[in-house]
């Protein structure tokens, strides 16, 4: 058992010392790009740190932890785009203790951060559930410290899943989802000791243990859905999803098992396992 809930696109961890909520992509300064594509919106980051702070408040929430691209441009900022990012974290801030686990989309993040606002390492996070169960935390772009690897569960972003509902008038929705997958051991340890650099064997999960001292005990893999509601994302059911859309080292190395993974609307309807939703129409 893990004292894991999901709360509207907030998971919440009743941790050891306090409630923590983790909130993924909210890619703040989207509408610049938007606006480049000639889709005008006006600034939505008010919006989304005011529903963020009803969702810290409604669970009491005492630490929240951004789980990366917290901005959207790749690489550095835009001024305008810095002083949203600024404002955002600094109203987050004044109500929560706010911990951000870098992103791809975070470069320069360092240059906006509110006095209090705390950065770690774009190699993940490792939290403790009041059960003493330790829950690794990183955006999923890129692989976490090994060390992250000894936890049961592993909560990751990047990837914005949906699903696609049809209905017999041909009417279709495609809403934002939590995927809560089996961990593939065999093949988490195979891909990490081929993306550090080792010889892979036959006995991947044995070797990892020669090498880190342990075996990767990752049970289960949590992917966030997007907050930020203008964002694409992977449409998780459709049965001809291509390698392109397979994106986050999670998933490119099929470490999570999606056939039986585990999908929640935000609200927290359980849709079923993925195999029974692909195509539904
Ligand atoms: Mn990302």
């Amino acid at each position: 058992m893990y004292e894991i809930s999901f709360s509207d696109k907030m998971l919440i961890i009743k941790g050891k010392e306090g409630r923590i909520g983790v909130v993924a992509d909210l890619h703040l300064g989207l509408e610049y790009e938007l606006s480049e594509k000639g889709v005008k919106v006006v600034f939505q980051h008010r919006k989304l740190s005011r529903s963020i702070l009803r969702l810290v408040e409604e669970n009491s929430v005492d630490q929240l932890i951004l789980l990366g691209d917290v901005k959207h441009t790749v690489l550095g900022f835009r001024h305008a785009e810095m002083r949203m990012v600024y404002e955002t974290l600094q109203a987050l801030g004044k109500r929560v203790k706010v911990t951000i686990v870098p992103g791809n989309h975070d470069g320069g993040i360092e240059e906006a951060l509110p006095e209090g606002v705390e950065l770690v390492s774009p190699r993940g996070k490792m939290v403790r559930d009041s059960l003493g169960n330790s829950i690794s935390l990183v955006h999923g772009h890129a692989w976490p410290s090994s060390k992250l690897l000894q936890s049961e569960v592993l909560i990751i972003a990047h990837s914005h899943p949906t699903i696609e509902l049809r209905d017999i008038t041909g009417y279709r929705v495609i809403e934002p989802v939590w995927i809560k997958a089996d961990c593939n051991r065999e093949r988490l340890a195979e891909s990490y000791l081929r993306y550090k650099g080792y010889k892979v064997s036959e006995e991947p999960v044995k070797t990892f243990k020669e090498i880190y001292g342990f075996e990767p005990k990752i049970k289960y893999i949590i992917i966030v859905p997007a907050y930020n509601p203008l964002l694409g994302g992977i449409r998780i059911n459709r049965k001809d999803m291509g390698p392109e859309e397979l994106i986050g080292v999670f998933l490119l190395n099929k470490v999570l098992n999606l056939p039986t993974a585990e999908i929640y609307l935000v609200d927290g309807t359980f849709l079923g396992e993925l195999k029974y939703l692909l195509e539904i129409s």
